[in-house]
């Protein structure tokens, strides 16, 4: 089926800001400025079935940036993981949809996190399981620019360029902004392409990272590398709350925020051209 990715951008974007309204708090920000990434996994590249969703040799997704979890529960719900009513019980108590992923909780979430820099090791060992399975699976993770600063993202990376994992396809979240200011000021990881090319990677710089047919674009090049006995990383230069301007605004101030009911309804309003 071919989807109108635009369209699945808007209703990814307005669920995850009606669930976090819902609940009055939440990652608004980075949960905003990976809503393309998203789409183009789970509504064009990715082998999945949501109806299987343990289903042997799938794609997988690891977000490791585990605090985007109410925008990939939105992607979820809208792919018919689970019934989209089940976005509103986002982080309260017996929910199936904590703030941060849980495997243990979650119809189709493939892995646990939240500890920065954890997610994306798993991911790595998850892609070389798949190649010792033979399974043909390609493995998608997703790591934020403040993370990158962990130590264990380069252990990692590092590992996953000595065991060839060509079947590993990365993006960072270059929002720029992290918890506490720029990432620049707080330490900066530029220049970024170049650390991991030097860690035997392929990059891919994608110049607009909220434009779905340039992910798109630059997934399907990604692909191409299959075989290159490299694993790939896709640098995302994205907006932290992108969609909505007064979030964006807010700069580092939008990365665990108050959002209140009638906040949400407005911006859903600005994210469907309404307003
Ligand atoms: C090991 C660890 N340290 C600190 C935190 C708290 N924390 C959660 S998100 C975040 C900022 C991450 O910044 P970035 O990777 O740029 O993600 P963004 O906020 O842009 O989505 C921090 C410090 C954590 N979850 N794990
Ligand atoms: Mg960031």
């Amino acid at each position: 089926m071919n989807y109108d990715l635009k369209e699945v951008c808007k209703d990814i974007r307005c669920d995850t800001v009606a669930c976090i309204g819902h609940l009055g708090v939440g990652h608004i920000g980075g949960c905003l400025s990976v809503v393309e990434a998203l789409a183009v996994l789970y509504f064009k590249e990715m082998n999945i079935d949501p109806k299987r969703p343990q289903m042997a040799g799938r794609d997988r997704f690891i977000c490791s940036k585990g605090h985007a979890g109410p925008a990939v529960y939105a992607t979820l719900a809208n792919r018919g993981y689970f019934d989209k009513k089940e976005l509103l019980t986002l982080n309260q108590g017996g929910t199936n949809l904590p703030s941060h992923c849980d495997m243990n909780r979650t119809v189709g979430i493939d892995m646990t996190t939240g500890s920065l820099g954890q997610g994306f090791s798993c991911a790595v060992g998850v892609a070389l399981g798949s190649k010792l399975e033979k399974d043909g699976a390609t493995i998608y993770t997703l790591i934020g620019d403040g993370e990158s600063q962990e130590g264990q993202i380069w252990e990692a990376a590092m590992f996953a360029a000595a065991k060839k994992l060509d079947n590993l396809i990365a993006f960072t979240d270059y929002n720029k902004l992290q918890i506490d200011g720029t990432v620049a000021e707080v330490n900066d990881v530029a220049p970024l392409a170049e650390k991991w090319a030097a860690f035997g990677w392929n990059v891919i710089e994608v110049e607009d990272g909220n434009d779905v047919e340039q992910v798109e674009k630059a997934v399907e090049h990604a692909k191409l590398g299959r075989d290159s006995g490299k694993p790939t990383m896709i640098i995302l230069n994205t907006v932290k709350g992108c969609g909505v301007q007064w979030i964006v605004d807010l700069g580092a101030g939008n990365h665990n925020s108050k959002v209140s009911e009638e906040q949400a309804a407005a911006a859903i309003r600005e994210i469907r051209g309404e307003d």
